[in-house]
């Protein structure tokens, strides 16, 4: 009870959020000039190939989906296509079923190359259809420092967070209508490319364009929950088993873990449910270096090292004849488990020795 003071009760909403506003908002993010050049493209297109780079992520088939979803109401023919099929986990993706891993033939107006600035990123579609590629009409959108662009129009956004947020920009800048399957593609692109708005290249801008499309009924729940939640069984029984050796040194600065054969068949698990494992081992209080020793089926033992500043994950791995950046980095030893384990710890608590935080 509050008294005689009386009590106001109820939330904050007096209307809702205005889309419309947003839209116009991110639309104006768009250059208009280098957005004119590749809308005049489409234009004069009624059959578009949409490309996915290779090993794709959400980001290209999300905005090659994403950007077909949105044209195809516009009289566009749209084929989405990826040199390698997409994994069973994207199969949250609007369309995702419809993605091909060959040209069905090449008569295509446009080629819209999506999330990677060079065509041999895009594979196999490149290598089998070369000369049409290189005679080909081409718009190239992307977010990558290294992109440098492989089209007639090249919209390369370095401050987009994901392919699929320069789409999103690209569409409003239009007043193109973006539905729900769109929208879904595209957030998986923005959601993925950012861990769930986590990395640093997420802008305010991003997070604007991640509200506008949950307005368009995105629901990102429905993208983080597959992607970075859900495992099989056997991958939650692995990791237990590997968890299970998880041994440290250097005040719990170094962490580490093995992860046998005989693991893999007790759990019933394949050897690609690892993927996961050095990220989780980082995210240990103390951790600073984190290395996983991983039996491989002939014996040899592969090495995936995590490393926080300033200690170089690239360097260690290159001492041991392997590579990677100084962040993630991984090698291979013709040398049984407990051998490799040895010599690599050995190394390992050396170098942080050297380079103690605390006495510098
Ligand atoms: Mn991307």
């Amino acid at each position: 009870m509050m008294g005689d003071r009386g009590t106001a009760q109820g939330g904050v909403a007096r209307t809702p959020l205005d889309d419309a506003a947003l839209a116009a908002l991110l639309a104006a993010q768009m250059d208009t000039t280098l957005a004119e050049a590749a809308w005049s493209l489409i234009a004069d297109a009624r059959r578009i190939v949409l490309l996915a780079h290779e090993h794709p992520d959400p980001d290209a088939l999300g905005s090659a989906l994403g950007l077909a979803h949105a044209l195809a109401p516009l009289g566009k023919e749209c084929v989405v296509a990826c040199p390698d099929p997409p994994p069973p986990s994207y199969s949250f993706l609007p369309g995702v079923e419809r993605v091909v891993t060959a040209l069905p033939d090449e008569r295509f107006d446009l080629v819209i190359a999506l999330d990677a600035g060079e065509l041999a990123r895009y594979g196999t579609l490149y290598e089998q259809h070369r000369a049409f590629f290189d005679h080909a009409t081409i718009l190239n959108m992307d977010h990558h420092v290294t992109s440098r662009g492989c089209g007639q129009v090249n919209i390369i956004d370095v401050p987009s967070a994901a392919t699929a947020e320069l789409v999103t920009l690209f569409l409003l800048q239009r007043g193109v209508p973006i539905a729900r399957a769109a929208a879904i593609c595209l957030l998986a692109g923005v959601i993925t490319d950012t861990r769930a708005f986590e990395f640093d290249a997420t802008t305010a801008r991003t997070l604007a364009v991640g509200a506008y499309l949950v307005s368009r009924g995105a629901v990102p729940a429905a993208i983080i929950k597959p992607v970075y939640r859900m495992k099989p069984l056997a991958k939650a029984r692995l990791w237990g088993l590997a968890l299970a050796t998880l041994g440290s040194a250097c005040d719990e600065r170094l962490l580490w873990a093995e992860l046998r054969q005989d693991m893999l068949a007790e759990a019933g698990a394949t050897a690609d449910m690892d993927d996961g494992l050095p990220s989780y081992l980082m995210d240990i209080d103390r951790a600073c270096v984190i290395a996983l020793f991983k039996e491989a089926a002939d014996g040899t033992t592969r090495v995936s090292l995590r490393a926080a500043e300033p200690y170089d994950a690239a360097a260690v791995a290159a001492h041991f004849g392997g590579g990677g950046h100084m962040r993630a980095a991984g090698f291979s030893l013709p040398l049984g488990l407990a051998p490799a384990k040895a010599e690599v710890l050995a190394y390992l608590q050396r170098a942080l020795a050297e380079q103690s935080p605390s006495r510098q």
